[in-house]
């Protein structure tokens, strides 16, 4: 054999060899998702009116923990995290005898998020997605909200009528975080506060459609 054949399949034979410890890499290991139960407190989020918080629940499948989930992995449609002063707790809001994680979101950023994806009414998918601190796995849960970019439309029903003023009334002379504290009623300075302002801010748009 020629010196330089010799040359050239030494070559070839250490680009092969090369190539092969390439593909030998292992394969990157897919964590398993545990499907999570994921509800937030209100169903329906009217753009127009401002609240602070967005109160949500997880609950997780057999064989996981709540308490196991890493409160910092939390992410709402992969770029909300939870509120930053309000760390999730632990409880059964639903009562059926399952663990879930009190989490609460900024609902400023959630009302930004819908915005910012051109969405002004009808429903909204928010997916939750988070890992744990000890189990090698990943939880995603979605949940659905009504949405309304009507001002006055408490109930997000795309009118402002009777049922919106009764529903408000309900909420009057709250603070943001109170009780009986109506987050979608909330339309007119002072904006921690549901008052009188908010009332006949309502009032003026009383028989708007969003049609
Ligand atoms: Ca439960
Ligand atoms: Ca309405
Ligand atoms: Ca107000």
């Amino acid at each position: 054999m020629k010196r330089s054949t010799l040359t050239l399949l030494t070559f070839a034979i250490a680009i092969a060899a090369l190539s092969s410890s390439v593909t030998a890499k292992p394969a990157k290991t897919t964590l398993p998702i545990a499907e999570a139960s994921f509800d937030f407190l209100y169903i329906c989020l009217n753009l127009k009116s401002q609240s602070s918080l967005a109160p949500a629940y997880v609950e997780l499948p057999e064989g996981y923990d709540v308490s196991d989930i890493n409160p910092s992995s939390i992410l709402l449609n992969g770029s909300i995290p939870i509120h930053p002063s309000i760390y999730p707790t632990i409880g059964d809001y639903d009562n059926d005898t399952i663990p879930d994680l009190h989490v609460v979101f900024n609902r400023t950023e959630i009302v930004e998020y819908i915005q910012s994806e051109g969405i002004t009414h009808g429903t909204v998918n928010l997916r939750i997605q988070g890992s744990f601190a000890r189990t090698p796995a990943t939880f995603e849960g979605n949940d659905n909200l009504t949405v309304s970019s009507l001002v006055g439309d408490v109930n997000c029903d795309e009118i402002v009528n009777l049922l919106d003023i009764v529903i408000a009334s309900d909420s009057f002379d709250t603070a943001d975080g109170d009780e009986n504290w109506n987050h979608n009623a909330n339309f007119a300075p002072h904006w921690n506060r549901n008052d009188i302002f908010d009332f006949v801010t309502l009032i003026a748009y009383y028989g708007e459609t969003l049609a």
